[in-house]
């Protein structure tokens, strides 16, 4: 039976997309082929938005940004849905919701959609329902997917690696270190915004962007093509937000022009691939009777040095297998 959910998504009906990405969040092994379905079925529709990807430490203005900015691009007639990748997140419902506050108009404005990270499991777990829940939302005529991560860590890798473009959000003054951001974080950013450019602040975020801007000229950009910028805006006061989108829309018709927008789209979608099989592979494997009877006698006994992790890897793939894995394997 060809799932008519897609044709409500399709129509762009938000009780459809809604109950679509519930579908695909489900942790159910009976609704993943269900999930797969209607998967194939909007594949083809999806892809047409421009991907941005939103971090920042907690208390940056992510929150604050995301409404100002959702709401600028809605006035120029967008469409736009917002996800989020936090694994950490235990409050229910995720992280987003219990921000509405923060996002108050944008949650009400009918061409938004506001969807909290998938709760519990893994990052990998997280970060694949995010991206399935990003192709279903272009499907649905989003023309503009907003991906928010809090400034953890590894989420920031896994969101990088699913958007066009990178925003990494900052405060005014101190550097990388006093503002908490993991190293290598910067190096991610296709753009780099220090929010909260106004009153008392503005000063530090104007030393700030200097200091950042002289700071990029020492990385390698990932692209000849683009050098990531520093700009400032003020969330809260609405100011250099349509500087930032100006920016990000010459990004997208710069890489688009040169092809290295598909490029890194392919990219994407083969390293989502491997994910997939090293997921399923790893998860199959911890559950196999025989692996699941001596991992933990294996484990201990690499952890107290009696036999070598490469050796103790041996013997539960053999057990996995069924077949001897050698060590010139
Ligand atoms: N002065 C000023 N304050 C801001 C600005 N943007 C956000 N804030 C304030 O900073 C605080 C944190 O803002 P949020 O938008 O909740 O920050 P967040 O990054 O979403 O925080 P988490 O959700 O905890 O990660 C709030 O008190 C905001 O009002 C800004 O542009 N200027
Ligand atoms: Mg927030």
């Amino acid at each position: 039976m060809k799932p008519v959910l897609s044709d409500g998504v399709l129509a762009g009906d938000r009780r459809a997309l809604a109950r679509a990405i519930t579908l695909i969040e489900s942790t159910r092994p009976d609704h993943r082929g269900d999930a797969e379905a209607l998967l194939a079925d909007l594949l083809p529709q999806s892809g047409n938005s421009i991907r941005v990807g939103i971090s920042g430490v907690p208390g940056v203005g992510k929150s604050t940004f995301i409404e100002s900015f959702g709401l600028h691009l809605i006035a120029q007639g967008h469409r736009v849905a917002v996800l989020a990748v936090d694994p950490s997140s235990q409050r229910t419902g995720g992280s987003i919701l219990g921000d509405k506050t923060r996002m108050e108009q944008l949650a009400r404005n009918p061409a938004a959609y506001i969807r909290p990270s998938p709760a519990g499991g893994t990052l990998g777990g997280v970060a694949r329902r995010t991206r399935e829940a990003m192709l279903i939302c272009e499907a649905a005529g989003f023309d503009v997917v907003l991906v928010e991560t809090v400034g953890v860590g590894q989420s920031e890798t896994a969101v990088a690696d699913m958007v066009d473009l990178f925003l990494l959000l900052l405060l005014p003054g101190g550097g990388d270190e006093l503002q908490g951001i993991k190293k290598g974080i910067v190096e991610l950013a296709d753009m780099i915004v220090v929010n909260k450019a106004d009153g008392d602040l503005a000063p530090a975020a104007r030393r700030a962007a200097a200091e950042y801007h002289a700071a990029l000229g020492f990385l390698r950009p990932a692209s000849a093509r683009w050098k990531p910028p520093v700009l400032q805006c003020s969330a809260l006061h609405q100011t250099g937000i349509d500087e930032i989108w100006a920016r990000i829309v010459a990004f997208r018709e710069i890489m688009t022009d040169s092809g290295e927008l598909n490029d890194k789209r392919a990219l994407q979608a083969k390293t989502w691939l491997w994910s997939e099989i090293s997921d399923t592979l790893l998860r199959r494997l911890r559950e196999h009777p025989a692996v699941a009877e001596r991992l933990e006698s294996l484990e201990n006994q690499v952890m107290q040095a009696q036999i070598s992790p490469a050796s103790a890897a041996r013997q539960l793939l053999s057990a996995f297998l069924g077949e001897t894995v050698r060590a010139e394997d």
